[in-house]
């Protein structure tokens, strides 16, 4: 491994325009992190009658789920975005500017089953999931610029409820993360003629370093400009714009990705490993966005066990973001737990 890999450095976030340091000597610290495995045996009933989400239950407002056997998604009882939006349009107000912005918020069950997380469903039952992912971002897509499909796991991620499901936010506006990779790859494209993600991943295929999964059609690997300690990038082997253009073949080797991922999560510090998870892909702002490839990030708050986590603080807040073990360390632990 590349000396400079020992010392203090800092990385560059190709997609984001932002820094990482890097501080690999840290991890020579003594382990004072429990690891706590008590957390790993589900004992959720398949079945919550007070689970909003569960079929057939109410939920807040008086809306009753019907008795769904696969999927099914709802207009989300407390939007952060409304269809219509009733504020002024006024653009802005000297320093004080703001911009009126219409949308929508869905939630999506992943399966009627209450005990199950996505890493434990079937595939078959998965490609459901990616089914209602395409459809949704196929639908939203017609009437806004940006949809965004994600997932919120675990309680320390500030997920209300263990039944699994992700939400669905659509806007007329591409919000700020999206934004600075829209500009990123732009420049790239413009300067290079050719794909910053396509040309990252071939790196990154050549080099095996940071590969956590290299299958058929999707690798799952740990960026080189990671910010959290498991942070990783799922992406298509070959040139895709966005999730509705994914083939079922690619759509069934995605379901496998996902679920032999997501148990290697789960493995790393024997718990449901939890993460915040979404979608990029080109937005719907009228151009090619040729320079665009889909991509999923999960980012999992865990630092060393179940409970000890990495926090975002002090010079995160106020300098920029940190991380102690290396990329290269993270997707070598993560492949270790890989079964094949
Ligand atoms: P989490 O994925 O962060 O737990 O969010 C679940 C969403 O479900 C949350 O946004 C919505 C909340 O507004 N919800 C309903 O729409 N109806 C309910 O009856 C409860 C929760
Ligand atoms: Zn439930």
């Amino acid at each position: 491994m590349n000396s400079l890999y020992n010392y203090p450095h800092r990385r560059f976030n190709q997609l984001t325009g932002e820094w990482v340091l890097v501080s690999p000597h840290r991890t020579l610290r003594p382990w004072q992190g429990k690891v706590e495995g008590d957390n790993f045996s589900n004992n959720r009933p398949m079945y919550d009658p007070n689970c909003y989400l569960c079929p057939g239950n109410s939920r807040a407002g008086g809306h009753k789920n019907p008795k769904y056997a696969d999927t099914f998604y709802f207009t989300n009882d407390f939007s952060a975005l409304l269809p219509d939006g009733q504020s002024s349009n006024k653009e802005s107000n000297g320093l004080l500017k703001t911009r009126a912005v219409n949308g929508t918020c869905e939630v999506i069950c992943f399966s009627p089953r209450h005990d199950l997380s996505l890493s434990q469903m079937e595939i078959k039952n998965i490609v459901k999931v990616i089914d209602l992912w395409v459809y949704r971002y196929n639908e939203l897509s017609k009437k806004y610029k940006w949809v965004q499909i994600f997932e919120n796991k675990g309680e320390i991620m500030g997920c209300s409820n263990p039944h699994p499901h992700g939400q669905i936010w659509a806007l007329n506006a591409i919000p700020s993360e999206p934004a600075k990779e829209n500009n990123y790859q732009s420049i790239y494209y413009q300067q290079n003629h050719s794909v910053l993600l396509l040309d990252y991943l071939n790196l990154e295929l050549q080099s095996k370093e940071r590969i956590v999964i290299d299958d058929k059609h999707w690798v799952v690997l740990i960026p080189f400009w990671a910010t959290w300690p498991y942070e990783a990038l799922l992406l298509p082997k070959r040139h895709i714009l966005k999730i509705t253009d994914i083939t079922k073949i690619e759509k069934e080797n995605l379901a496998a990705v996902l679920k032999q991922f997501l148990n290697i999560y789960d493995k790393l510090f024997q718990t449901p490993f939890p993460y915040s998870m979404g979608w990029h892909g080109a937005p719907f702002n009228g151009e090619d966005n040729i320079h665009w490839q889909l991509h999923a990030h999960f980012y999992p708050p865990l630092l060393r066990s179940a409970r000890i986590k990495k926090f975002m603080v002090g010079y995160e807040m106020l300098a920029e973001a940190q991380r102690d073990i290396t990329p290269e360390q993270a997707a070598e632990a993560l492949r270790l737990l890989k079964e094949n």
